[in-house]
């Protein structure tokens, strides 16, 4: 199957970097596509950059539904925000998952609370907003940032590392949590590491998603077109956006 790992930022070391962690989990008739958007800021780190980072997730997968060669079989929205989640099941019926919901799916499995260790405090509240849309208010015991830049992780040497470790060791504590999420795209290469070093289950959204789009596959389970995800309506659009307005849908 192919699956289509959409990072909703522009920056290419962490589309690179998450679809290395997307393969490694991957089965082996699974094949993951990486892209970005073409236009848009290069880590989303608040309500302003993910506004953006949905258009740019909308953009990539009504370019890829257009390819023969790139058409998914599954999607994966990289980004903590879960940014176009909603707008993607409207453009496919290929089951789409985002990193966050897929998360607080896992870590609801394998413990009664978590808590999610982020990057910017100012991200805390997109998250704590995805928590009650996503109806996980019961296992959800905290959200903790800590205020490393999303870029940071590119580049993550042992300092930042331990900055993650030490908010999750106190985020355990506080919450009286059994397990951590971690909550940005760019610490997928972490999870074994933390995981290893925390003796609690930690949750990367990435390779949980990718697990999920597979058993989804497997079950023949399609975004379901009746009713709320059905395709967007045919209309004029004008702009620098015009050329993604032909019906790229598959439904
Ligand atoms: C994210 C993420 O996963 N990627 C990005 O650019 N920003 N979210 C976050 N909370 O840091």
């Amino acid at each position: 199957m192919k699956l289509l790992l959409i990072n909703p930022n522009t920056s290419v070391a962490m589309t690179e970097a998450m679809q290395a962690a997307a393969q490694a989990v991957a089965a082996p008739g699974t094949q993951v596509l990486a892209c970005q958007p073409s236009f848009g800021p290069v880590s989303i780190e608040g309500q302003f950059d993910e506004v953006f980072g949905a258009a740019g997730v909308a953009e990539q997968l009504t370019l890829a539904q257009r390819d023969p060669a790139r058409r998914p079989d599954a999607v994966l929205i990289a980004c903590f925000g879960d940014p176009g989640l909603d707008a993607a099941r409207e453009l496919t019926t290929a089951p789409v998952l985002g990193i966050a919901e897929a998360a607080f799916h896992a870590a609801s499995f394998v413990a009664t609370g978590f808590s999610v260790v982020t990057t910017m405090k100012r991200t805390c509240v997109i998250a704590e907003r995805l928590v009650h849309r996503y109806g996980f208010e019961r296992t959800c015991r905290g959200i903790h940032g800590t205020d490393i830049p999303v870029l940071e992780l590119e580049a993550c040497g042992e300092d930042t590392v331990a900055q993650i470790e030490a908010a999750a060791r106190h985020a355990l504590k506080q919450d009286r949590s059994g397990a951590i999420v971690l909550g940005c795209g760019g610490m997928a290469t972490l999870c074994q590491t933390l995981q290893q070093r925390l003796g609690v289950p930690v949750i990367d959204g990435v390779s949980a998603a990718v697990k999920f789009a597979e058993g989804l596959v497997a079950l023949g389970l399609q975004t379901s077109k009746a009713g709320d995800y059905a395709p967007p309506l045919s209309k004029r659009w004008t702009g620098w956006a015009a050329g993604l307005a032909e019906p790229a849908s598959d439904a």
